[in-house]
């Protein structure tokens, strides 16, 4: 790996903050401690004048105020979200884009209201096969001006479970998450769940916006169309345990049991088990994993007692497995895009004497 890190990624990595990883000790992620990523700017809306339409290939197009959406039947759901670029440090460190390590994700309790019943009214014609969701932020890529949009197919669109949400942990949206409202999309990479959304059109073809056909896609070679990134794939992260160095935040910890804990989650079914290492992957240990929030949509808490039983330098290493039998690998596999990198994290530790032992 390069370290050597451009002005735009440090520019970019000041603006796109991810979750301090002492933080995975809260099962809802604490208020200013959600990761973001904001492709261009935060734009200015005001929920008194925002609106959202509905329509393109469906019988009933309609607006909808702010106020409007606020009145229909709500639900809420606790959900991780995680970009599809968390890890890209670990593989591409040469892209364009946010250098993260393993910190772009945490967990929210969205309020809003089912999108597949708001579909409903609308009525989508047979002709649609896609839904696209529209924001007005906007700004370049290469030499291309781009707004910001996505797409589901008519069956995820109608038949999941997302919503758009108006309300995070309690409190209206903040601008940087996607006030007034934002779609949500449990299980997915983050950049399914379309911020500050004005508009959502069925369409008759394949969308083929830049977030949707050139980003967020598996290739090894810029020509292949690529794969496109959908749910999130298993993965274990532990609270760095002892105390850090300032500079390099390298591990320090005293002889003795040491309780090590984290969160596990997978947008592929519920986990099934989380494995720690303390000798770099030769051999692995059970953890316990709780279900500490009841919703099929977030992380679960998972502990395992470590006991070194002497001084000098350890490698942790923690993996999760979900039901659906998805690991994670020691090693990640590598794409032009730096995504879905959710090999087995790694923190390297120092054990040391007691103090005055
Ligand atoms: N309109 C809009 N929506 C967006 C984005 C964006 O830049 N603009 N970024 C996406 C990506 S890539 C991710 S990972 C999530 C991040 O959501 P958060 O900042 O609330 O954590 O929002 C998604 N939705
Ligand atoms: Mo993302």
């Amino acid at each position: 790996m390069d370290p050597a890190f451009s002005f735009d990624q440090l520019q970019l990595s000041k603006r796109n903050h991810g979750l301090l990883l002492e933080a995975l000790r809260y099962p809802i992620t604490p208020p200013g401690m959600h990761y973001t990523l904001v492709h261009y700017d935060v734009p200015a809306l005001d929920a008194a004048s925002w609106q959202l339409s509905v329509g393109g290939l469906v019988e009933e197009p309609f607006e909808l105020s702010y106020d409007e959406l606020v009145e229909l039947p709500s639900v809420e759901a606790t959900v991780t979200l995680e970009c599809a670029g968390n890890g890209r440090s670990g593989i591409t460190p040469d892209m364009h884009s946010v250098q993260w390590h393993d910190e772009a994700v945490a967990t929210a309790v969205w309020k809003g209201t089912h999108l597949g019943a708001l579909l409903e009214r609308a009525r989508v014609k047979s002709s649609a096969v896609e839904i696209v969701f529209s924001a007005p932020d906007r700004g370049f890529e290469d030499e291309t001006e781009q707004s910001f949009a996505r797409s589901l197919t008519v069956q995820q669109a109608l038949g999941g479970d997302a919503i758009l949400a108006y309300a995070m942990n309690g409190a209206p949206i903040p601008p940087q998450h996607g006030y007034p409202v934002r779609l949500i999309v449990p299980g997915w990479y983050g950049m399914a769940s379309v911020k500050w959304l004005m508009s959502i059109v069925a369409v008759a073809s394949p969308f083929r916006g830049h977030h949707q056909a050139i980003a967020y896609r598996l290739r090894q070679k810029p020509e292949e169309p690529g794969e496109p990134i959908t749910r999130i794939l298993p993965r274990a992260l532990m609270v760095p345990p002892g105390i850090p160095t300032f500079f390099g935040r390298h591990r320090t910890i005293d002889l003795g049991g040491c309780l090590l804990e984290g969160r596990a989650w997978s947008g592929m079914g519920p986990i099934a088990s989380v494995e720690v290492s303390a000798d770099g992957g030769a051999t692995w240990d059970e953890a316990r994993v709780e279900r500490e929030l009841d919703s099929p949509w977030a992380w679960c808490r998972w502990t395992y007692l470590w006991r070194p039983e002497t001084v000098g330098e350890y490698e942790l290493r923690c993996r999760a497995r979900d039901e659906a039998g998805n690991s994670q690998p020691d090693v990640a596999t590598p794409n032009l895009g730096g995504y879905c990198n959710n090999a087995a994290q790694r923190v390297a530790v120092t054990v040391r004497a007691r103090p005055g032992e």
